[in-house]
């Protein structure tokens, strides 16, 4: 169970634009569940999770598909960090207390305006709640309802030149606060999508989760979701964004060769070396469920790979 303090309570200016823009995802929940989300309760106060004392049916949200949404203490209390620890329910233990203000993200590269965003200068952009799946390529999934902002509206500002056709994005490097760092990879985190990938709408910006701020373990101050591609696409706590010429070469490309490429879209067809891809084990409940083309987004993405038949475009 992870602990929250009075440090992690939403400031303000997100519970406003949180109910400014209770609009797109939410949108496509029933009436009841959006009454829950904005109604009564704010968001400073963990909300029960089905099944706990408090929790009432009109308090059970899912996504568009009728997923549940995975409980706030499996989202922050069962993670993916390498910098800080490669054991999974250890990360909020080993993160917590992760000092991440002052921080900047600097955007450059092939831009005609390049320039370094602060906490401050983030807040321009506002931040609306998305309810995205999180496919791991480990074969575990969780539902999270997200707080952020499509990375396009990041990216328009900056003004990519016509040579752009990559962006490449970076994890902070703090050896003093990150005791994974000591372990032999190749740091620091380093991921990448192709320009349409990354101004393609469901591709955020992710400052907040249930509401509240992003905790540490889950990448704060602020991190990628990309939510057809596998987890690992969407890397934590950015320090870097750059728009580049050529595809950039990312950490489990160079971690792991032979098991993980650029592209790790989604697909329940395509296994991984050691494992199937069929299925995954529904982080917060008893069971596996079917594995989505694309992570259940190809109406939205498929589109995208048209011209990929060379490439090995899942992995
Ligand atoms: N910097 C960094 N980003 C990362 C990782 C990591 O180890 N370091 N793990 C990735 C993987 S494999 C997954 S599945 C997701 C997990 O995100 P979550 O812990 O918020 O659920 O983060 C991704 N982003
Ligand atoms: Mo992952």
């Amino acid at each position: 169970m992870v602990k929250i303090n009075s440090s992690e309570i939403t400031p303000e200016h997100v519970y406003l634009s949180r109910r400014r823009f209770m609009t797109g995802a939410a949108k496509l929940l029933a009436g009841t569940a959006l009454f829950a989300a904005c109604g009564r309760r704010g968001p400073s106060v963990e909300a029960p999770e089905p099944g706990e004392p408090g929790a009432t049916p009109t308090e059970v949200r899912t996504d568009e598909l009728g997923n549940m949404l995975t409980p706030y203490r499996s989202v922050a209390g069962f993670n993916n960090y390498y910098e800080f620890t490669l054991e999974q329910d250890r990360v909020a233990e080993v993160a917590m207390g992760f000092v991440t203000s002052p921080w900047t993200v600097e955007v450059g590269g092939l831009v005609d305006k390049p320039k370094t965003f602060d906490l401050d200068d983030l807040q321009q952009f506002d931040v609306e709640e998305r309810i995205y799946r999180m496919r791991c390529v480990e074969a575990w999934s969780m539902v999270i309802p997200w707080m952020g902002f499509p990375l396009w509206r990041l990216l328009r500002e900056v003004e990519p030149t016509s040579q752009a056709r990559y962006v490449r994005f970076e994890t902070v490097l703090d050896e003093l606060q990150m005791p994974g760092l000591r372990e032999p990879f190749p740091w620091p985190y380093v991921e990448g999508l192709r320009l349409d990938e990354a101004l393609h709408d469901l591709t955020l910006l992710v400052t907040g989760v249930y509401g509240r701020r992003l905790p540490p373990q889950n990448g704060a101050p602020i991190r990628l979701a990309v939510p057809w591609k596998y987890g690992l696409k969407s890397l934590k706590s950015i320090v870097r964004i750059d728009l580049v010429a050529d595809r950039p070469k990312t950490f489990w490309e160079t971690a792991g060769p032979r098991e993980y490429g650029f592209w790790a879209n989604v697909n329940p067809e395509v296994p991984h070396p050691r494992w199937s891809q069929a299925t995954e084990r529904v982080i917060g409940e008893n069971r596996r469920k079917e594995t989505l083309f694309f992570n259940g987004y190809a109406d939205a993405v498929a589109d995208l790979y048209d011209d990929l038949s060379s490439e090995h475009w899942y992995r």
